[in-house]
Order: C-alpha cells, then structure tokens, then sequence
C-alpha cells in the first residue's frame, strides 16, 4: 500500500559556508538509501548532536498525491533480453509514440530508445535513453483507475557500457530486470543483481521472449532463486506456450487476460481461466503463497492458519516484500508479440515503490565525516538536493540529467554546486524522451529531468545554497583494456575537444599521454567500448583515427612491507635541494568506506618534516604510484606510512620533498617484493550441445578455471574465469570450434598476479622500452612502433575478440 502516513523529516536548513571537506567526502561510499535508515526515520527523531535546530519538513497531501503515482524504473538486463524492444511497447501503449519501431527492424526506423546512428546500425543499445509516460491503471488492492507517471531509463545490457547501467539504477527507486525465457539467469544478469544491490533497488522480473522455442520461465524462476538468491514466484502463468503464446493469468487477481488487436493494444481480461492452465495455476498461486510466507509475516500467519489471502492482502504482500528488497515477482510475456507488456506496466504501479518510498540520505559537508547522514525528504518546499547523474554534449551545449530528491528546480533559478560552490542560473529546463526534449518551467522531488548550461562532472550534487548537503557519488569500475590512438595527419584540436568530452561524459573511459612514448592512451572496460569511441570521432568530430593493437591493462601490486630511508640531496650549483623522508610502505585492501585502495598516512612528530612540506611528500607519494618500476603500470594496494623526516633551514622545498617520497618510493618498491596483477574476466560461452567438450576445451587451453555450466535441451551455458590477456583471438576460434553457433560475452571479476614467468616477460620488455636501455640494448625499432612497448610480448596477429 502506497504510504499514506505523512512522514516527519528533519533537515539542516541553516545555510552554512563550503565545507573544505567537500572534496574529501566525494568519493565516500555510504550506501545511498538503506532499509534500515527508512525506518528510523519513520520511528525517531535524529539526534541533533550537533548543536543545531534542524526544521521540520512535512509531505503536503500535494506532495503526497503526487509521489504516490510516481514511479521512477529502469529497465536492465543481460545483452539482446529485449529491454529496448519493450521499452518500445511501453512507450506505445502509453501514447508516447505513435507506432512501434523494432531493433534491427526491416524499416530500418529503429527503436525510439536507441536513438545514435551507432546503435540503429549495430542494433544493440550503447548510451542509457530516458524518457516518461503516463499509464492508467487498475489497482489489484482498491480496485480503482489511477494515472501513473513513469519515468524510465532504458540501459544497455553490453557490459562495456556498464556504467550506464550504474548511474541509472543509482538514481532510480525501481527496476525491471528483464531475463530471457531461453537462456535464463546470463553473466551479465548477474552483473545487473550486483548493481541493484549495490544501490537497494527493488525489482520486479519479467521473462522474456516466450514466444521462443524451448520457452521455460519455471527454470528461469529457478535460476532467480538460486544464481541471485533473491526469493521469486510468478504472480502470472502463461495461456498457451512458444508461439501458440496468447496471454497470461493474473494469479493475484486470479483473471485471464489476452491481448488482442494488430499490435496488441486491446486488453481483454475475463474471470474464465482456459480448463488446460486452471489446476496449473492454481498449483503455482499456491507457490507464490508459499514464497510469500517465507518473506512475509502476514501471509505466512494466515497460510498458517490455513486461511486464503483475498486479493488485497496478497497484493499489499507483494508490494511489501519488493519494496522491502525481499522478494521479487515475476511477470512473463513477449515484447517482441506484444503480449503480456501492459499487466507488467500495472506490475510497476502496483509493485515498485514511489520516490517517498526510497529512503535517500546525504552528508552535511558542514558536519565532521562520521556525522550521521541526513536524510533526504521529497517535499516541494524543502531546500533543493539534485544529483546530476549524466552530461552529454548536446547542440546547445552540456546537457546535465538530474534526479531531484528534495525541493523544486525552477526555469530561471539560481542553483549551487555543492563540489565547487559555484552558483549557476538554471537557463532552459527539460524533461527527455529519448533524443528528443520537452521543456518545462520546474520539477518536483522524485523527478528526473536534464539542464543546460550547467559545468559539472556526474555524480556532482546541486543545492539551492542554503543547506551544504553532499550525496556519494556512484561506483566507477576500473577499466581493463588500452589502445594507443593517433589522429591520421595533422592534430587538429578536434582530436582533444572530442577525447575531452567522451572522458567528462564517460567516467569508465580514461585518456592519457604515455610520458615516455608520447602516444595518446585511451583506456576503457572492452574493445568495443573503445572501438565506439574512435567511431565517434569519426562521425562527430570529423576525426580519423588509427589505433594501436588492444592492450591489457595490468597493474602493479606490493605483496609485503618494507621500510625507507631515504635522504634527496642536490648541492651542487645555484639553490640546494634536501629532503629526508623515513617511513614504510605495505600492502592495503581496498577500503569500501573511502572506494581507495592506496593511502598516505602521516604520523611525523615533533616538526622533523614542517607541515607545510607534507602535501608535497603526499603529492610525491601518489606521482610515484602512476607508474610501477616492474612494467610501468599504475601501482595500487599500498598504503605509505611517513613517520619521521629532517629538513635543511635553506636548502628544504616543497620540490625538496615531492622528489625525495618518489625516490624513497622506488627505492623501497623492490623491497616490498611487488607482482603484475592482470585482469581476469568471468567468460560465458552460450552454444549448441555437440560443441560443449570442444568450448571447454579452449577454455582450458586459455587456463579458464570453469566456474559453471548448465546443459540444457540443445543448447548448454559455460562459464570461467580466464586472463584477458589469454582471451586474445577466443572470438575466431570460437566461431571455428562451433561452426559460427556460438556465442560468448565477458566481464571483468577482478585483478590476480600473472604466473612468475609472464612478470618475467613483461618485467624484460618493459626494461628495454625504457629510453635509457633502448640506447644500449633494444634492437627493435619502438621509436616507430606505435604501439605501447609491452605491446611487443603479444602475437601481433591476435586480435582480442
Ligand atoms: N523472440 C523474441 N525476440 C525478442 C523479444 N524481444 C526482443 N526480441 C529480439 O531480441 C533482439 C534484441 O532486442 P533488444 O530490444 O535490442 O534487446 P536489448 O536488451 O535492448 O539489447 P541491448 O540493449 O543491446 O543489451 C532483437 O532482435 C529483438 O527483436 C521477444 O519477446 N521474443
Ligand atoms: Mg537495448
């Protein structure tokens, strides 16, 4: 039941200066709403510890009316399940647009979702769309017609764009995760249940692609329960099977409905549920009761007491669990039929939960760090906090998408970014549909809209001044493969205005200049991610690029701790130079409080090294972490610890110090017995069952360490885990052991030590490419390879993928 209970929030409103420790709390990862901190703010008053008189902030009846048929979701999945093609049918239905177009469709118009050229051709879906609509629906509880307004992200399920996903579902307050009724739970479903859980998202699943031969949404239901280990029953079953599909029956509300007209657009529900599914469903109402009672304490009394729940009670269930992230209904039906889509939308009203429902915190920079979070309340008249949670570049400029949590933007208003504290005016508001944009004169809290003209970097927090509140910023992955990339003939400043702008729109995607090679180095989660962007420039920046071969992107770790003292001295000739810095470096966890897996530490007493000299030792410190001795990639794992020091009266500098924490570090790093870490990638392989001894066998080949596997009728799922790096030309052969049937997607799982004699090989061919050992002993020719050096230690013929 949509909360009805007018909650009482408290908030800081007393306008405080920017906080200093603004830029360190940027990176913090407090879960951004918590089940946890939702009730509390129902129960109790937070404590005002801290000496200030937090107003009170009540939701109106009009904010209450307004959250309650607002739903905010986004559609995530594993690659090719359908998200973009029933967006479409969503936004058909709902009047949005006025005829379906498919992906890869025959009119060659495209789905409305993917609007770049790119992802029409390519057909599969590469920047997250937003868009909204409005749906009238019947309530399962009360029985009476509601408007609904949605808005939906529609993302990609490829997982090089997966940060897409990331920041979708770090603003949404729901979620559809679309499966497949074939191929079930898929590597990147995973991916996606990891994503929602990071950020509380409550879901409901719809199983797709019934229509398809071998359709069996009983072993998809299975896998959600044990592969995501979320509790999970059908609240429908199908009438009829494959492409004999013709509608669903609705087990809460115990009716049949059939979708009938060209494109489905008629609903027809009827209280006769077809003699061949009534024992059938009524065997699996009884299994949504059963998984109900597991999770929930109303059903699970009654069951108890050998009671039926009526339909209001197992609907308020229902929606109980979900949004309490116990649960997850399923829903089944087929876009691409345009069957069962519009019972899934009344799922979404009825089921996921409204803006007030997501309890949403965020930090007053004013308070000290450990301050308890603030929670956010979505009351008009509250003091703004908008999260921009995506930039792209549009012809008028940034376009900045919001989610407004607190307060109302307006047309003209004066907004504050609460990173720089700079005040910038709001000059055009819009809400999107795609590729395409309505304006608008304010938006609520609970709202999702874009802004022009605003300079901000996403994950940034806005305020309208008068509070310093700061949200965490979401989950960036590291990326996992390079490519050295030069612009053909002369540079023009379109090379770096284009590389600019992908990097500020894409925190996954990272640029640098080699220092030694000079060559420009895009990283980025794959190489299709890569490749994506060099097409880009050539379609939108008039740039063509050649690239280097793709490279993996290693890393360098310490495996034990080791002491320094170490004295920089330069005396000779004009002003001196002295610095001595004493400490240890060890190996550090990554810390899931901070997101950091390096750390500097200063415990110097007594002066030895002046306070102001120690940012520089800092500075020194994370110069030297760029670059490893052993190969010449970024050092991480590794805490410092700088305990004491001396200093020269004349002779000490910021320089002074910045040089000695790097030659103390390098000196130290051997010492510290360092290893390359390599990433290792969680590969699925989907192919027809003759081929399965032949895939496992070229995993083996690749040192895949087999982590699961699934035969099914005619087709089986592997997957292991194998180095990226032994992943090179897998595509090709692949296609060969399989006659072309097979298919394969991977994702990064984390970074291990390569074996002792790859380090060897890679330590070696980094040393010659060195510029001081390239004089006296390479004989290749690196200074016209336009590869990076370690480039060089691969078969030149390998293509990755
Ligand atoms: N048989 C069948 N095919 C479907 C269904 N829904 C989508 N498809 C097809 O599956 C393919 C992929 O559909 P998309 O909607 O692009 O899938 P997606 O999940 O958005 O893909 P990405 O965004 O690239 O991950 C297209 O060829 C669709 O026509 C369905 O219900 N049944
Ligand atoms: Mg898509």
């Amino acid at each position: 039941m949509v909360t009805t209970a007018r909650l009482v929030f408290q908030a800081c409103l007393r306008a405080r200066p920017q906080s200093r420790l603004l830029t360190r709390l940027s990176g913090l990862s407090w879960s951004n709403r918590t089940a946890a901190t939702a009730a509390a703010l129902k129960t109790e008053e937070p404590e005002d510890s801290f000496g200030f008189e937090p107003p009170t902030y009540l939701l109106t009846d009009k904010d209450e009316q307004r959250l309650r048929f607002q739903r905010n979701i986004g559609v995530s999945a594993h690659i090719d399940s359908g998200k973009t093609t029933l967006t479409e049918r969503i936004l058909y239905y709902t009047g949005r647009i006025r005829d379906i177009h498919e992906v890869r469709g025959r009119d060659n118009v495209g789905a409305k979702m993917d609007s770049m050229d790119l992802e029409r051709e390519k057909g599969i879906t590469i920047q997250s769309a937003a868009t909204f609509c409005d749906w009238q629906t019947t309530s399962p509880v009360t029985g009476e017609k509601n408007n609904y307004a949605i808005n939906i992200i529609d993302t990609p399920g490829h997982v090089d764009f997966t940060i897409e996903v990331e920041r979708a579902l770090r603003v949404l307050d729901g979620a559809i995760l679309v499966l497949c009724a074939v191929a079930g739970v898929q590597s990147q479903t995973t991916t996606v249940d990891r994503q929602m859980r990071r950020y509380n998202v409550p879901r409901i699943s719809f199983i797709n692609k019934m229509d398809r031969p071998g359709a069996n949404p009983w072993r998809v239901i299975d896998q959600i329960r044990t592969k995501l280990r979320i509790p999970a029953a059908a609240v429908q079953v199908p009438i009829g099977v494959e492409d004999q599909l013709k509608g669903v029956v609705d087990l809460v509300r115990w009716k049949a409905i059939y979708n009938e007209g060209e494109k489905g657009n008629t609903i027809v529900e009827s209280d006769e549920i077809p003699a061949t599914v009534v024992d059938f469903a009524k065997e699996k109402r009884r299994e949504l009761l059963e998984q109900l009672a597991e999770v929930d304490d109303e059903i699970g009394e009654l069951l108890i007491m050998d009671e039926e729940p009526n339909t209001v009670q197992l609907a308020a269930a229902i929606r109980r669990a979900t949004v309490g992230l116990k649960f997850t209904p399923v829903f089944l039906g087929s876009a691409v039929k345009n069957t069962a889509v519009q019972p899934l939308l009344n799922g979404v009203c009825a089921y996921l939960p409204t803006p007030a429902e997501s309890p949403v915190v965020a930090h007053d920079t004013a308070l000290a760090v450990d301050a308890p979070p603030v929670p956010l309340v979505p009351a008009a008249v509250a003091p703004l906090v908008a999260l921009a949670f995506k930039l792209e570049e549009g012809r008028y400029g940034q376009l900045t998408y919001m989610r407004v949590y607190q307060g109302t933007i307006r047309k003209g208003q004066f907004i504050f970014h609460a990173r720089t504290g700079k005040k910038v005016k709001v000059p055009r508001l819009v809400r999107m549909h795609s590729n395409e944009m309505e304006d608008i004169e304010e938006i609520g809290p609970g709202e999702i809209c874009a802004i022009f003209g605003v300079d901000c970097a996403s994950g940034d927090t806005f305020t309208d001044g008068s509070t310093s509140y700061s949200m965490t910023s979401m989950f960036v992955p590291e990326p996992v493969i390079s490519l050295a990339i030069k612009p053909v003939g002369q540079e023009t400043p379109n090379f770096s205005r284009a590389l600019n702008r992908f990097k500020k729109e894409d925190p996954t995607f990272r640029v640098h200049v080699d220092k030694e090679s000079k060559e420009t180095i895009i990283s980025g989660m794959g190489e299709l991610h890569l490749e994506i962007y060099v097409e880009r420039m050539k379609r939108e920046y008039n740039v063509d690029c050649t690239t280097g071969k793709p490279q993996v992107a290693f890393r360098e770790t310490i495996t034990q701790r080791a002491d320094f003292h170490y004295t920089h001295k330069k005396q000779s000739g004009g002003a001196g130079q002295y610095g001595r810095v004493i400490g240890y470096v060890e190996p550090m966890e990554f810390d899931s409080k901070t997101g950091q897996d390096v750390a500097f530490e200063n415990v110097v007493m007594g002066g030895n090294i002046p306070t102001q000299y120690i940012p520089a030792c800092e500075k020194g410190f994370y110069e030297a972490l760029e670059k490893g001795s052993l190969s010449g990639n970024e050092v991480c794992g590794c805490r410092l610890v700088l305990q004491d020091g001396l200093a020269h009266s004349v002779d000490s500098s910021e320089l002074a110090f910045r040089q000695a924490m790097i030659g103390a570090f390098r000196d130290v790093y051997s010492k510290a017995k360092p290893v390359i870490l390599e990433p290792i990638m969680s590969v699925e392989v989907i192919a027809p069952s003759e081929f399965q001894s032949a895939v496992i066998g070229s995993l083996n080949s690749r040192r895949g360490t087999i982590t699961d596997s699934e035969v099914r009728e005619d087709e089986f799922t592997v997957t292991a885990d194998v180095a990226l790096n032994d992943m090179f030309g897998f595509s090709n052969h692949l296609r060969g052991v399989t006659q072309g049937k097979g298919e394969f997607s991977m994702e990064y799982k984390t970074h291990q030590p390569v074996l002792p004699n790859t380090q060897q090989e890679i330590a070696e061919a980094y040393r010659k490419s060195l510029p001081q050992a390239k004089k006296e002993l390479c004989t290749d020719d690196h200074q016209s390879c336009f590869t990076p050096p370690s480039s060089c230690l691969r078969d030149p013929t390998h293509s990755p993928y």
